[in-house]
């Protein structure tokens, strides 16, 4: 056993920084990453973590104390001592999505929450170790609570992150929590007596909607002690697993969407792949299915640049963003969970250089080795499955995204062309779209035009 210090990361251009909770007491166990104490600038909200797993032996700040980066609140007792390469380089505070160099990946950066609503998409880092933080300095997505309680006109909650979590853990809609933390901050005591009062009385907190009907009033996630059906193994969820768990949910639950299906015949173009992959086999390029795909899609967002925008509901004048570049993401599927890295001014890359960065960007994001910048910023995702199979899915939309192409696994066919019945490979697109933004027909003419984009790539030079 050894004692540390437990130090304030970097935090980014924050200092002075007001303690606004302390979490943890002497004596408390915690697990490396748990959140001792939040800070609250006028800008955001974050949680100092624990460096390391260990019992807390004091606590040296309390709340209204100012702290800053290399302050020290505290210390902690610690099984062994930290390894050499134990996380002490917190990335960078800025978000990265501009920055030409990307954020170093780290451990244990503190976890932000927007207080502003202009809060930007959620920004995963992944750690050495191969799991997830949002990357210091970076904003947190609000919570589906916080955006429907935005929407239908209800209050902002104000809690940090780690009690937004705790309420994401037990199904809690913040918005709906009475606080009475300092400057009406929501405490865990807020959010357990909530859902004390909620368990007592189902009847008060049920026909809530019934009035307006407008709010998301869910039953509480069922409670079921499995261990009576037989015997169980409680696995940890990744941070990635978490974070996109909030995510998805959200997305799922906000967004109006629509999945479109379309069949693209690409016999000439899989023939084309082949032959100059074997051609070029020596040089060492090889184009895939998905770098033709992202092409397509660019061209295709060119002509329907609807599909390259996100909406802004929360401004006072609710509008849509249009973008003048393309950046597309693209869904990797990695030992810790989904992640999607994302290709920059992927319509000003030719195929080759296409593939060659998807192949390795997918690799780096399978070591954990992606950092936040190059998994931000995205205009619209494609999702392929087509190398493991599928006929089609409707995947969900990656807000504030609002369209994502889902590509599943291509066959044989036999299609006819007017006479006999044709062999002809054919690639199944799905296409789900945020109707708020995008209505049908021009869901299913970008979905056509993708189509026919594959079908005879000479298209994309028109
Ligand atoms: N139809 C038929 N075969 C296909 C295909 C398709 N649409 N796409 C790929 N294949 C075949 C090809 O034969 C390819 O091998 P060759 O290029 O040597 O012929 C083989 O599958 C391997 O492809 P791959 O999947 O390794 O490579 P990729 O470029 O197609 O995809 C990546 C890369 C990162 C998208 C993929 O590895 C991956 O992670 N896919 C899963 C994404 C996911 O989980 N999506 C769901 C998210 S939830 O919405």
């Amino acid at each position: 056993m050894s004692t540390i210090n437990i130090e304030v990361p970097d935090i980014g251009d924050f200092s002075d920084v007001p303690v606004i909770e302390v979490m943890v007491k002497p004596g408390d166990r915690v697990e490396a990453d748990a959140p001792l104490v939040s800070l609250e600038s006028d800008k955001a909200t974050m949680d100092i973590p624990a460096p390391h797993a260990g019992v807390i032996g004091q606590i040296t700040v309390k709340v209204g104390d100012r702290v800053s980066q290399g302050s020290v609140i505290g210390t902690m007792e610690v099984g062994e001592t930290p390894a050499a390469d134990a996380p002490t380089a917190p990335a960078a505070p800025t978000p990265a999505a501009t920055s030409a160099t990307p954020a170093p990946a780290v451990a244990a950066a503190p976890a932000v929450a927007a207080v502003a609503s202009n809060a930007v998409p959620a920004a995963t880092t992944q750690s050495a170790r191969g799991d997830y933080a949002p990357a210091a300095g970076m904003v947190a997505l609000p919570s589906a609570a916080d955006i429907a309680a935005e929407l239908v006109g209800g209050k902002k909650a104000h809690a940090s992150p780690s009690m937004r979590a705790y309420a994401r853990e037990l199904g809690v809609d913040l918005a709906r929590v009475k606080a009475s933390g300092p400057k009406g901050r929501i405490t865990r005591e807020d959010i357990n007596a909530f859902v004390k009062g909620a368990l007592q009385s189902p009847a008060t907190s049920a026909p809530a909607t019934a009035g307006g009907g407008s709010g998301l009033d869910l039953l509480p996630w069922p409670k079921v002690d499995f261990t009576k059906f037989g015997d169980i193994e409680r696995k940890p969820l990744s941070r990635i697993r978490k974070l996109s768990a909030a995510n998805l949910a959200r997305n799922w639950v906000m967004i109006p969407a629509v999945t479109y299906h379309e069949e693209a015949d690409v016999t000439e173009l899989e023939a084309f792949r082949q032959q100059i992959n074997a051609e070029q086999a020596k040089a060492g390029v090889k184009l895939t299915m998905l770098a033709f795909i992202i092409k397509a899609v660019c061209s295709a967002l060119k002509k329907f640049p609807e599909f390259n925008s996100s909406i802004d509901l929360q401004a006072e004048e609710p509008a849509l963003i249009m973008k003048q570049y393309c950046h597309i993401g693209f869904a990797a599927d990695t030992p810790g969970g989904l992640v999607v890295p994302v290709i920059r001014d992927a319509d000003r890359k030719g195929v080759a250089q296409l593939a060659a960065e998807c192949g390795e960007l997918a690799a780096r994001a399978r070591d954990g080795k992606l950092s936040a910048a190059e998994m931000q910023g995205a205009c619209f995702t494609i999702s392929s499955v087509g190398g493991l199979g599928g006929t089609g899915f409707a995947p969900i939309i990656n807000a504030p995204e609002v369209a994502i192409l889902g590509v599943s696994r291509s066959t044989m066919k036999p299609v006819w062309d007017g006479s006999t019945f044709q062999p002809r490979l054919i690639l199944p697109l799905s296409l789900t779209a945020d109707h708020r933004v995008i209505d049908g027909a021009a869901a299913t003419r970008f979905n056509a035009h993708v189509a026919a984009l594959l079908a005879d790539m000479r298209r994309v030079l028109m």
